[in-house]
């Protein structure tokens, strides 16, 4: 992506000269910092591009000034400078980029956030190739379409990171506050440079640590940094800080007490830390401590902690992810708990729910808690870390699954009710955010392979504008990062581009989910029976037995299908309806069941597996088609994963097909 500008032959070469910061008053602390970063960023990004060297100017009036690339907020501009309609209500980041008099090209927003978004997008534009013709008609706004685009972290404070699969943690805790990593700045610039405005730093397995003055201090060291690139920090908090931390006996909700305990910490947060976020909280879920211990509901839980952010305009985001032991359906566990606490939060907590009801597998319905909740804020919540995907090994372009979330019609109020529409900017929600959890590490590559970060990227890019297409993308991250070389273009994007459909058939195709091995999720183990709980165990989804196989959420079965609105829960439940890739999500297949191309399920599954398996291959065989056309050690890096990826799809599908098979033959017996 950016930091790789290549020098292109781009139409506005002969024409800008400068790039002129308009600052009639003076700028100071972060917007200072954010205007020097946008400023750089384009002097640098198109010095490269178009192969020339710009001045730098920073002016406190326009006129006369011609040929530039001018920087300013919407206010500072003067009238014949302005562009056609009227961009005043342009909410805070967005942005607008237009040609006027004097042959300059406008980047303007009502912020300083707003103008970096701009610059960078400009400079993705040029690079692409996308500003090509009509400079000087030039006219593009864009606002994002959540307004909290935030990376979630699972850094351990002792620099191990869970689920990561790209080295240690970037943050260099031992070393803080006094060294300062210089990969800090270099994080903040790619989060901005793709939209990125707000990062959970720690784990939500959360040690208690983090809120001591200690490491307050070295979290206002990177706070500090990347508010620079317009980012935002948040912590993971525990639950059970007030006790762990050893000031108090309890941390009940309801105790005075401990509620004075939590306005003390945010207090002494926000005055170490003065552009903090808030707090990510996982509750009641997997061990973290939670209301329910205390005998407290959740929203109990809430007020207390959003309370104590309130009066500083802190956000308490507190996620969703809870299940019980033992449950007949953890997919319906959520939405059990949460749905009827609708409109009992506080108005700054959001709810963030996982995209699927399960846990990030390969393919989920979306989650049924999405969308239904009219007077909670809500944040959809993804995984960039490929925890269930081939981890860093594994090439799986996850654009297409997050579109596939964001664009599932709902129903849930009328046609249309797209997650997308229902969550974002756009359906009128004035907080709204979409959460991944990173891959980053302090792997060289920051992701694990050269090819990982084009989810990070994508990430990004579709948290700011989901309407964004995947090949766009895809595209846009393949030309910033590898250049314009056509067959480089072309293999690379043709091996992301099909990567999630083939990485789902060879792992859980018509919809399996979590046959994963036990604890580190990696490899298939349809038959595992480790585990202290049922519910970790892959037999507990895949329910293979002398019948069929699949887990029956229809109305004989646990009835989740019923979490869904009417049309959509009917066509769930319906076996000839339910769409193939939630067949087994939603319904104990017999052996006998035929597919409309004839095949029985154990044919048909034999059928997806091997295609997976064929893609693999495929695409290690176009990646083979570059070996002289890129430099070497990138080459043998993807080849190296490519290898692996081929090597654990045979692997998938060979057990799988031996698991599954047995069941079915032992059902032709009977
Ligand atoms: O699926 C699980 C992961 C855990 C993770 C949890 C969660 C941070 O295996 O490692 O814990 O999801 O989302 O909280």
């Amino acid at each position: 992506w950016r930091p790789a500008p290549e020098k292109m032959k781009v139409c506005c070469a002969q024409t800008v000269n400068r790039i002129l910061s308009l600052e009639p008053v003076e700028l100071s602390g972060t917007g200072r910092a954010m205007r020097n970063n946008a400023v750089t960023e384009l002097t640098e990004g198109m010095g490269i591009i178009m192969g020339k060297e710009l001045d730098t100017v920073s002016v406190r009036s326009l006129s006369g000034q011609q040929d530039a690339v001018v920087l300013s907020v919407f206010s500072d501009i003067p009238a014949e400078y302005l562009p056609q309609g009227d961009s005043q209500d342009m909410v805070a980041e967005g942005f607008r980029i237009y040609s006027c008099i004097g042959n300059n090209i406008v980047i303007t927003s009502a912020h300083e956030e707003g103008i970096l978004h701009g610059a960078f997008a400009f400079l993705r534009k040029l690079q692409c190739g996308d500003l090509a013709a009509n400079l000087d008609m030039l006219d593009i706004l864009e606002e994002p379409s959540f307004s909290y685009r935030m990376l979630d972290h699972w850094d351990n404070p002792d620099g191990k990171v869970e689920r990561g699969y790209a080295g240690n943690s970037i943050w260099r805790w031992k070393e803080l506050p006094s060294i300062v990593s210089p990969r800090y700045h270099d994080y903040g610039r790619l989060c901005a440079s793709v939209g990125i405005n707000a990062c959970a730093l720690n784990n939500v397995n959360a040690d208690a640590c983090f809120l001591t003055r200690e490491w307050l201090e070295k979290v206002a060291v990177v706070s500090g940094i990347l508010s620079e690139w317009g980012i935002r920090v948040f912590l993971s908090v525990n639950f059970a800080a007030p006790l762990r931390l050893g000031d108090l006996e309890t941390a009940d909700p309801l105790d005075s007490e401990v509620r004075a305990w939590w306005r003390g910490k945010v207090d002494e947060i926000y005055q170490l830390i003065p552009g903090f976020g808030g707090f990510l909280v996982k509750a009641d879920s997997e061990g973290q401590a939670g209301p329910l211990g205390y005998g407290r509901s959740q929203e109990e839980g809430t007020n207390i902690l959003a309370d104590a952010l309130a009066p500083h305009g802190g956000l308490l985001i507190w996620r969703a992810f809870v299940y019980g032991y033992q449950e007949k359906d953890r997919a319906a566990k959520a939405y059990d708990i949460f749905k009827s606490l609708d409109g009992l939060f506080r108005s700054n907590v959001a709810l963030q729910v996982k995209n699927g009801p399960i846990d990030f597998q390969p393919r989920e319905p979306v989650h049924p808690l999405l969308g239904s909740m009219d007077k909670t804020h809500t944040f959809l919540e993804v995984q960039v870390t490929q925890e269930y995907l081939g981890q860093g090994n594994h090439i799986v372009f996850l654009a297409p699954m997050w579109k596939e979330i964001l664009e599932f019609d709902t129903l849930l109020k009328g046609k249309g009710s797209t997650i997308a529409e229902l969550l974002s900017t756009k359906g009128g929600n004035s907080v709204s955010g979409m959460a991944g959890v990173a891959n980053v590490g302090d792997d060289y590559s920051w992701c694990g392979s050269p090819l990982h970060p084009a989810n990070w990227y994508a990430f990004g890019r579709l948290a700011w504008d989901c309407t964004a297409s995947s090949s766009d993308i895809a595209r846009e991250w393949t030309l910033c990062t590898w250049g314009h070389d056509p067959e480089i273009v072309e293999v690379i994007m043709r091996i992301l581009l099909h990567s999630w459909e083939a990485c789902i058939d060879y792992m859980t195709p018509l919809g399996l989910h979590h046959i994963m091995r036990y604890e580190h999720h990696y490899g298939p183990d349809p038959a595992c029976d480790e585990g202290e709980r049922e519910d970790w165990k892959p037999k507990y989804y895949h329910r293979a037995d002398a019948v069929g196989l699949g887990f029956d959420r229809t109305r004989i079965g646990s009835g989740a299908v019923d979490q869904y609105a009417p049309p959509v829960a009917d066509m769930f439940n319906d076996i000839v309806t339910c769409p193939q890739e939630y067949l087994l999500w939603f319904h104990h297949v017999p052996w006998s069941h035929t597919f409309p191309d004839g095949r029985t399920l154990m044919a048909e599954l034999a059928f997806r597996y091997h295609r997976g398996v064929e893609s693999a291959e495929e695409a290690r065989q176009s990646w083979e088609t570059l070996e002289n056309k890129l430099p070497q050690e990138k080459y043998r890096e993807v080849k190296e994963k490519l290898d692996i990826q081929v090597k654990d799809a045979h692997e998938w599908e060979d057990v799988c097909i031996t698991y599954f098979s047995r069941f079915e033959r032992i059902g032709k017996k009977a």
